[in-house]
């Protein structure tokens, strides 16, 4: 195994990614940085991550010269990690792993130069979420009245996320996006997209071969949406 192979624990920490950034320059492909709790918890651009005891905090340090699709390698790692107890999470396109349409997981991947840090978090066995999240986050735990042993469930990830990483680098990335496709929410969805410069809505109708979310236009042209903001704005005919 790669994945893990090195692995830097913290009972607390400010934010694992941060740590991973850090050591980046001398990281092994594969190392982990992993925390119990985390103080500052990043999520993308100036979003925060709230990290309490009962979660699982983890980034893992790639050497990967295409990073584009590590975001979904994630995604799907992590869905198949609970598909194995029969728990059916579902991915939103781009970061997000909702159960019962609620988020219980994000991933945020950092590129740095020939290396990315890919972070997870996961809500396990969170009871409670402050007032400002309680309509959009739940935990496992909140969902399914079982508490889960937070290593195995970080080992049974390594081990997909490894699996899923190999077919990346052997350039089989379409059977991972063919996972992706089994697990999303996002198909037959109106969404709406901010990207930097425009405001895009559209029907999903595919995932592309860079991650890249496919939208049937109103005036039925296709487009290809690589990054931005993503609503659901209406589940489509
Ligand atoms: C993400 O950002 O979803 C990426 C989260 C990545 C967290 C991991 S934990 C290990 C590693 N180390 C880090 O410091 N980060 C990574 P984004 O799509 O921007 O979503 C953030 C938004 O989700 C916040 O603005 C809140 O609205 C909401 N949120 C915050 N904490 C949450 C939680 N624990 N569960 C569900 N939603 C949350």
């Amino acid at each position: 195994m790669i994945i893990g192979s090195k692995l830097h624990y913290f009972d607390e920490i400010d934010s694992t990614n941060e740590y991973a950034r850090k050591i980046v320059d001398d990281a092994v492909d594969g190392t982990v940085v992993l925390a119990d709790i985390q103080t500052a918890g990043k999520g993308r651009l100036e979003n925060k991550w709230y990290s309490p005891e009962g979660g699982l905090y983890l980034s893992v340090i790639l050497v990967i010269d295409k990073p584009l699709l590590l975001p979904i390698i994630a995604a799907v790692a992590i869905c198949e990690t609970f598909s194995h107890y029969n728990i059916i999470l579902g991915i939103k396109w781009p970061n997000d792993i909702l159960l019962n349409e609620r988020k219980v997981a994000g991933i945020l991947c950092e590129v740095i130069e020939m290396k990315a840090v890919l972070g997870i978090g996961i809500n396990l066995n969170i009871a409670e979420f402050p007032q400002d999240l309680k309509t959009v986050a739940t935990s496992i735990f909140m969902e399914t009245k079982k508490r889960f042993d937070k290593m195995m469930i970080y080992n049974d990830l390594c081990y997909n996320l490894e699996t899923n990483y190999a077919l990346l680098k052997q350039d089989k990335a379409r059977e991972i996006l063919q996972q992706w496709r089994n697990y999303t929410v996002m198909f037959g969805k109106t969404v709406s997209i901010e990207t930097p410069d425009k405001v895009i809505v559209g029907r999903v109708i595919d995932i592309g071969g860079n991650g890249s979310l496919v939208l049937a236009l109103p005036d039925g042209k296709i487009e290809k949406v690589l990054a931005g903001e993503c609503r659901i704005i209406r589940e489509s005919k």
